[in-house]
């Protein structure tokens, strides 16, 4: 048995229904992980920067034996092969994943923040993972769906057989 770990999909450039299953299908074929659930997709107003497209978001678990760097780096990997480039923080992007619990492990390294800092306050991260873990606590900060429940004024809407 690994670590329990949570990874955020995000996309709003493309296709992004088309890219966020396709890349579930990738993230099912993850090394050294053993794929556990993917929530449905969800339509996002977008949080922070508002002139860009609604996204599209879920939420997949894995259980992971490979160390939280090289998890990461995996995931850098399957953003790279959708196209994805860095620039602007929080600018439309093709493919985002975010790795948002690696078990129960804390860190403020600035390259891997964990929990993921802003998780806790993001309906768009937090519908589809109450969706899949919805006792799941976050250490720090609570529930999943207590969480939840304080971002009922984010818009998000549950999409309909649409998963991978
Ligand atoms: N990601 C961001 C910034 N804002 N808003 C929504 N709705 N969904 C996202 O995935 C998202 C966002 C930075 O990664
Ligand atoms: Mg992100
Ligand atoms: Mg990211």
């Amino acid at each position: 048995m690994g670590r329990a770990c949570f990874i955020a999909l995000g996309a709003n450039l493309g296709d992004p229904v088309a890219t966020v299953n396709a890349a579930i299908i990738a993230l099912r074929q993850l090394p050294h992980t053993r794929f556990v659930a993917a929530s449905s997709l969800y339509r996002t107003a977008p949080v922070g920067l508002k002139h860009q497209p609604d996204f599209i978001n879920a939420v997949v678990a894995v259980d992971a034996v490979s160390p939280a760097p090289t998890l990461l780096q995996d995931l850098f990997d399957i953003e790279a092969r959708f196209g994805r480039s860095r620039g602007v923080k929080n600018a439309p992007r093709t493919l985002d994943l975010d790795l948002l619990l690696y078990g129960d492990e804390a860190s403020d390294d600035p390259r891997l923040t964990l929990p993921h800092p802003r998780l806790h306050e993001r309906a768009f991260v937090l519908a589809p993972l109450a969706e899949i873990a919805p006792d799941l606590f976050i250490p720090g900060r609570g529930l999943v769906r207590e969480l939840l429940a304080r971002c009922a004024d984010q818009q998000i809407e549950k999409l309909v057989s649409q998963t991978a």
